[in-house]
């Protein structure tokens, strides 16, 4: 039992309700933390917020074991009663198609290899696809050509609810006695402060800006009848790492949500001589080349769905650090300040676990894990180890908007 610095009545100050601030919040109140205010600038959840969206995937393969195993941690998690009703265990399928980029290719043997004999992982959980008839097999209602697709099926993965548990999260925080405060009333006086502001850090703590960079990807839907979404249910998460990835169409309201894949779009600004890219909140529109890729991924894999409007578009932002580690530490130099950042764009999938690994280091009064450390030295970095393509800014770039929204 490690002693901790942390009264169980001292005032704590979550600033951002996503994944992080929820998580952080639920953790405390569970382990009888009993003064914590959660703060954000909207109701949840905030529209800005990367977690409020459909669905998240929910994997454990990485090329770093680390986060394996807290992934590993993450799905035992959802699959509780707890967190049950949010989850939903389809399974990853993860491919690259014709003539991807052998770093797409290279990633994928990467993420097989850190996972196919884990053991903590069901046996059997694991299926190689060579070729579209394999594919087929293992998932018959993808009925589109895939020509050159390979890669594997994961059966223990699968995909959340995203915006629903964040909701059901505030929920069972309320319930234990956090309070919540949006928009701009309110003052506290609190002994600690904890930023889950996602990827707008940067325009709270610019000194972060060197290690972490904020990058969206778009996000785009068909609808579905209920005929095709019976079809389509049942359908595991589909990644073509060079295309992009969807769900199965969405119980309530048969929209099949899809992402493009890329190394992301940066919003440079510039000021007093320094730039950062920083988001900008665009709920209706994204890059032409990602309607493209998505345009690509639906004919491939559901050519009957090729004539459907693609809808609700935007751009969801993350923050990215050069290794893809999250930063989980107390800010140099401030009092009582921690800093929860650098998401990288796969840290949804940790709403169970996260807010113990921040509850931790507030109770240690430091970090103890190097890879989660703040570090003066580290540039931020647009070449990422398991992303394909390059980094551009998203004003370089020709969007398109929704003629419907949903
Ligand atoms: O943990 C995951 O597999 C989430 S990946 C989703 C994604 O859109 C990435 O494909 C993208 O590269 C970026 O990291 C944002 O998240």
């Amino acid at each position: 039992m490690v002693s901790s610095i942390l009264a169980k009545d001292q005032n704590v100050l979550i600033v951002g309700a996503g994944l992080f601030g929820l998580s952080t919040a639920l953790h405390l109140a569970q382990d009888g933390y009993n003064n914590i205010t959660v703060i954000d600038k909207e109701s949840l959840p905030n529209s800005c917020s990367a977690g409020n969206d459909l669905n998240k995937i929910v994997r454990a393969e990485y090329e770093d074991p680390f986060y394996t195993g807290l992934a590993l941690n993450a799905i035992q998690e959802w699959q509780t009663p707890f967190w049950s009703a949010y989850y939903r265990s389809t399974g990853y399928l993860l491919t690259t198609s014709l003539n991807a980029p052998q770093k797409a290719c290279d990633t994928i043997k990467k993420s097989f290899a850190s996972i196919k004999d884990h053991p903590s992982i069901p046996p059997g959980s694991f299926s190689a696809v060579d070729n579209a008839n394999d594919i087929k097999e293992y998932v018959p209602m993808l009925v589109g050509k895939m020509e050159g697709w390979s890669g594997y099926f994961n059966r223990y993965a699968g995909y959340v609810r995203a915006a629903k548990a964040l909701k059901y999260t505030e929920m069972m925080c309320l319930k234990l006695g956090v309070k919540f405060v949006t928009g701009d009333n309110g003052s506290t006086k609190p002994t600690h402060t904890v930023l889950c502001v996602g990827a707008y850090i940067g325009t709270l703590l610019p000194s972060i800006t060197t290690q972490v960079i904020a990058k969206s990807w778009a996000v785009a839907h068909i609808q579905l009848s209920p005929n095709e979404a019976a079809g389509m249910k049942g359908c595991p998460v589909v990644n073509c790492r060079d295309l992009g990835f969807f769900f199965e169409p969405d119980d309530d309201t048969g929209l099949i949500k899809l992402s493009a894949n890329g190394a992301g779009y940066t919003n440079t600004v510039s000021a007093a001589g320094k730039s950062a890219s920083v988001p900008i909140c665009v709920n209706d529109g994204m890059p032409k080349e990602d309607e493209e890729l998505i345009r690509r991924l639906i004919q491939e894999t559901m050519p009957q769905f090729s004539g459907k409007e693609l809808l609700n578009k935007f751009i969801c932002w993350c923050g990215d650090t050069s290794d893809s580690n999250y930063i989980i530490d107390f800010v140099p130099d401030t009092e009582g300040l921690l800093v929860v950042a650098g998401d990288s764009g796969h840290a949804f999938k940790m709403l169970p676990v996260a807010g113990k690994w921040v509850e931790r280091a507030l109770e240690k009064g430091r970090q103890s894990i190097e890879r989660w450390k703040w570090k003066n030295t580290t540039k931020g970095s647009h070449e990422i180890s398991w992303r394909v393509g390059k980094v551009k800014d998203i004003k370089d770039v020709e969007l398109s908007t929704s003629k419907g929204q949903v």
